[in-house]
């Protein structure tokens, strides 16, 4: 049986008092015998904080990408030890803000992904097509070639601790969400990549979020859908109120 994951990708956003609020907020009401597995990514410099308040509660810390290497001479970089070493245990890689405006590939997005596995870092590794890609009838194809290039080389054995989230980029922050039915057939296209790649089995013990203008009011039906496991939220995982209704909502 598959996890539900609700993940808050806060993106670049919430200094120190309003991050410390939130997470505050969230170890208030996030119970413990909560249904979802609950995950906050805020910025680097608040991870060891936020891992420092959601202690002993059912909340996760993901940072929002990281380099492959171990060290060296990377300027501005952060690494997996340096990650596992201050508590974090999930990292999202190649969210389509990165491949945009930061030359995330899919080369990068593997070495990634590999390299999060290796340290025991769970990676939500992020796919998703543009507006152009869906109207010139190329989404599925571009889909699967984004997951076979993010999971090139990984072993099925460390297939279940991946999680993947489709996020198609005209639904992100545009208050645009896609339909359910949308969705699912896109999640359902990764799952079915995702067996033809190792095996049924396989592809069902992998975690498929949804995001892209997640919130209280529509997680309930993307969640209900077969191959949806969960959302990855931006803009509503800002506050507490907003958040909690979605990881409550939740199915
Ligand atoms: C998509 C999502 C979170 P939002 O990027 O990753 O953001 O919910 O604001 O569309």
């Amino acid at each position: 049986m598959r996890k539900t994951i609700i993940a808050g990708n806060w993106k670049m956003n919430h200094t120190g008092k309003d991050a410390k609020e939130t997470i505050t907020g969230l170890v208030g009401r996030v119970v413990q015998d909560v249904k979802a597995e609950v995950v906050v990514a805020p910025v680097f410099p608040y991870l060891p904080m936020a891992v420092e308040l959601t202690k002993g509660t059912p909340i996760h810390v993901a940072a929002q990408n990281m380099h492959w290497e171990e060290s060296g001479a990377f300027t501005g970089e952060v690494s997996p030890a340096m990650l596992v070493d201050i508590g974090v245990t999930h990292v999202i890689i190649g969210h389509s803000e990165r491949r945009t405006y930061f030359n995330e590939t899919d080369e990068t997005v593997n070495k990634k992904t590999k390299a999060a596995l290796a340290h025991n870092l769970t990676p939500i590794v992020c796919c998703g097509e543009t507006l152009e890609q869906r109207e010139e009838g190329i989404m599925q194809p571009w889909i699967e070639g984004q997951i076979e290039k993010a999971l090139e080389g990984i072993g099925a054995d460390d297939l279940a601790k991946v999680v993947i989230a489709y996020e198609p980029i005209w639904a992100i922050g545009t208050g645009k969400t896609a339909t359910a039915a949308q969705a699912q057939e896109v999640c359902s296209i990764i799952r079915k990549k995702i067996a033809a790649l190792y095996s049924a089995d396989v592809a069902d013990s992998v975690s498929v979020l949804y995001g892209g203008s997640v919130k209280g009011g529509n997680v309930a039906e993307l969640t209900g859908s077969p191959d949806i496991d969960g959302g990855l939220v931006g803009g509503a995982s800002l506050k507490v109120d907003d958040f909690m209704a979605i990881i409550d909502n939740a199915v």
